[in-house]
This record gives C-alpha cells, sequence and structure tokens, in this order.
C-alpha cells in the first residue's frame, strides 16, 4: 500500500517517483475503501459522491468508491471541505487496486481519510509539477494615471489537469500543497515557470511573483537559488518583486525578517500582497517594510459607492505614501473604481478593466 515514508522523496526525480508511487488511487484503477466513523459521516460521503459509483458492504461497516481518472481527487476535495476535522480524523480508508477486496491483514495499512486525502493531493500535485502541467499566467500592471504603460506583469498561477481546457484554481492548488506540506516546493517550481517568460516581458518590465512565507522562512529556500534563477533568465533582481501573501503563517518572525534583509540587500523588491483582506494584517506593513503595498480587490469592488471601503482604503493609501511606498490597486473593474484609485493618487493600478491573465505577457494596455 501508500507508503507515506516515502512522501519526500516526490521531487527526487521523475523515473524514481514513477516506481515509488505505486499503488497510485489516481493513475491505477480500484476501490477506496472507507468505514465511515458515524452515521452522519456515511450521510455526508454518500452525499457528496453524488451518483457516481459505489460499493455498500453494510456488514462490513464500510463501502468503496471507484478510482476513475480525475474522478477521486475531486471527490476528495469535496470530502476534505464537507466532512468535520473529527470526522476525517476517525474514519479510516483504504486503496485496493483492481477488484480485490481488503482482507483483515490488510487492516493495519489503513490510513486516516485525512492522510489518505493529504496523501493523495501531495501526488496529484507532484504530478502537476513534473509533468510540467503548471503555467504562468501574466497580468498586466499599469501607470494608473496611463493606462498605456505598462509597469509590471504579475505570474499568477494555473494549472492544466485532463483535457488541456480543464484549468484547476490556483486555490485548490495552493490549498493540497499546504495539506501536503510542500508548498516551497510550489513555489520554488512556479517561480522558475514564471521566470522563463522573463525575456519575453521586456528588459523595462518588472515581474511580480507570490510567495508564501512559509517558503520565505523554509531551510531549503536559499537567496543563491533566486539569483541563479534571476541570472539564467537574465532578470535583474530589481525588477523581480517578490508578492508576499498569507501573513498569518509566518512562524518566527526574526528569521521571517533576516531572510527579507537579505533579499533586499541583493536588490530584489518587496511587496505585501492582498492589503486589506482578512489575512493581511497592518503590523507586517512595519514588520516587512515592503517596496510596494497591494490593495485587496475586495477593497476596490465598488469603492465609489462604499463610505466604508474609501475611508479604509484612503488611510492605507496615505500611510503608504508618507512611508515612500507604491501603491498597486487590483481587481480594477470599471471607470468609476479606477477613477476613485486615480484621485487618490494610487500608482499603479491592476484588473481586468486594463488586462485580464494571459498565457502571453500583455503589452499593449487600453488608454482609459
Ligand atoms: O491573491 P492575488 O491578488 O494575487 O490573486 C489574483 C487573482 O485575482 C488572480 O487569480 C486573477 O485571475 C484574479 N483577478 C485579477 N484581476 C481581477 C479582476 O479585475 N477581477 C476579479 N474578479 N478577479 C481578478
Ligand atoms: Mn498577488
Amino acid at each position: 500500500m501508500h507508503n507515506k515514508g516515502e512522501k519526500g522523496a516526490w521531487m527526487s526525480g521523475h523515473d524514481q517517483y514513477s516506481s515509488l508511487w505505486l499503488p497510485d488511487p489516481l493513475r491505477v484503477s480500484g476501490r477506496l475503501f472507507v468505514w465511515p466513523n458515524e452515521e452522519q459521516t456515511w450521510f455526508h460521503i454518500l452525499n457528496a459522491v453524488n451518483g457516481q459509483p459505489v460499493d455498500v458492504f453494510e456488514k462490513d461497516g464500510c463501502f468503496a468508491l471507484h478510482s476513475e481518472a480525475g474522478y477521486i481527487i475531486k471527490l476528495l476535495d469535496v470530502l476534505r471541505r464537507e466532512l468535520s476535522h473529527e470526522a476525517l480524523q476517525q474514519t479510516r480508508a483504504l486503496f485496493k487496486e483492481g477488484k480485490t477486496h481488503p482482507t483483515v491483514a490488510d487492516f493495519p495499512e489503513a490510513d486516516s481519510l485525512h492522510g489518505f486525502i493529504c496523501f493523495a493531493r501531495a501526488q496529484w500535485l507532484g504530478e502537476l509539477i513534473m509533468g510540467r502541467k503548471l503555467r504562468a499566467h501574466y497580468q498586466p500592471i499599469v501607470d494608473a494615471h496611463r493606462t498605456e504603460l505598462v509597469y509590471g506583469q504579475e505570474a499568477l498561477m494555473r494549472a492544466h489537469h485532463g483535457s488541456e481546457d480543464q484549468l484547476i484554481s490556483p486555490s485548490r492548488l495552493l490549498s493540497a500543497a499546504r495539506d501536503a506540506g510542500i508548498m516551497p516546493s510550489l513555489d520554488k517550481h512556479m517561480h522558475s515557470v514564471a521566470l522563463d517568460h522573463g525575456g519575453r516581458v521586456g528588459p523595462d518590465t518588472h515581474i511580480f511573483i507570490n510567495v508564501t512565507p512559509r517558503t520565505l522562512e523554509d531551510r531549503e529556500f536559499n537567496l543563491n537559488y533566486l539569483l541563479r534563477l534571476a541570472r539564467e533568465h537574465q532578470v535583474s533582481p530589481d525588477h523581480i518583486t517578490l508578492e508576499v501573501i498569507e501573513s498569518e503563517t509566518i512562524q518566527n518572525l526574526d528569521h521571517f525578517q533576516s531572510v527579507v534583509a537579505r533579499l533586499k540587500k541583493h536588490q530584489f523588491r518587496i511587496a505585501l500582497d492582498d492589503m486589506g483582506a482578512g489575512f493581511s494584517n497592518l503590523n507586517l506593513l512595519h514588520q516587512l517594510r515592503p517596496n510596494v503595498v497591494k490593495l485587496d480587490m475586495q477593497l476596490t469592488r465598488n469603492i465609489h459607492n462604499d463610505e466604508y471601503k474609501a475611508v479604509i482604503a484612503q488611510k492605507l493609501l496615505e500611510t503608504a505614501q508618507s512611508l515612500g511606498i507604491l501603491t498597486i490597486a487590483e481587481g480594477i473593474e470599471n471607470e468609476e473604481e479606477l477613477k476613485w484609485f486615480r484621485e487618490h493618487g494610487v500608482d499603479f493600478v491592476q484588473g481586468y478593466l486594463i488586462g485580464k491573465p494571459n498565457p502571453e505577457p500583455v503589452t499593449v494596455t487600453p488608454v482609459l
């Protein structure tokens, strides 16, 4: 059965990866046997299964879900969302290849459903990375007053799964990486993918890449790797802005700050992302001392008609301006939002009104 001890080995090479990971519930057909911890969990799961093939073994207190390509991983995502933490921990799960039924001897192999979900999601993500299915799409960031001047391009993670037109949302990828404890690997991989287009965005355009604090804190993260990537792709570090997201996950502030200080010393630029959203707080402004602050799109939405948002955004802009920090308003969708931010002195804007994320960086943006 699957061997959790080998979880860390999945980055070590494609060949090794294929042999280590059998049987693979995503590639091998088989059944996932589930022993729900209580009756309510039965109902929840059967609801989530929603017409997909399932064998019920009432006598054994379990049922089996058929693993069809691409189906089981989606189902696991649903279960992870729908079931309580307790139910996930206490429900047992076991994957059996083919049509075989578990015997008493298999039982010690059964994992908690939670463990199985983490394992399967790590495997799914590993497969996307190894199969080079992760791509960067680029969204232009332009001068607020002259929207035809492209200042930067934010690289946004996208994944194609199954048929090529099936896109996987970044939030699903991020939550899988978090569950599987491989966020730093995902971030690092995305940085290299993002910079692959480095040359194409033009030498004067800044590339914005997202990074979680966890990655910056990770022992495996080192500056040399970023410097090497920048050199290989001929992008100067002062044209690479690291957007720090999800501030609540900072574990060791001293260490985090020392990493940020070293990045700045090498001329990388730091942005505080999603300012004004729940997980980006004012404390981080003085802890991070960023070069750039990005105002969250929830604040932007309808700002011209919302007194509360307007006051909050205005104070955030004033704070950044008096500290000499550049400002970007995210998620601009209409002319009124753009007008509001222009009148309140924002430096740059980003959003569907100006340009949507695109596989090729959009270099011609509208005059608004
Ligand atoms: O967390 P961050 O702000 O980096 O996320 C940006 C996400 O928001 C991207 O996935 C992008 O597709 C999406 N996005 C970008 N511009 C707009 C916009 O104008 N409106 C909306 N609704 N979403 C946007
Ligand atoms: Mn961002």
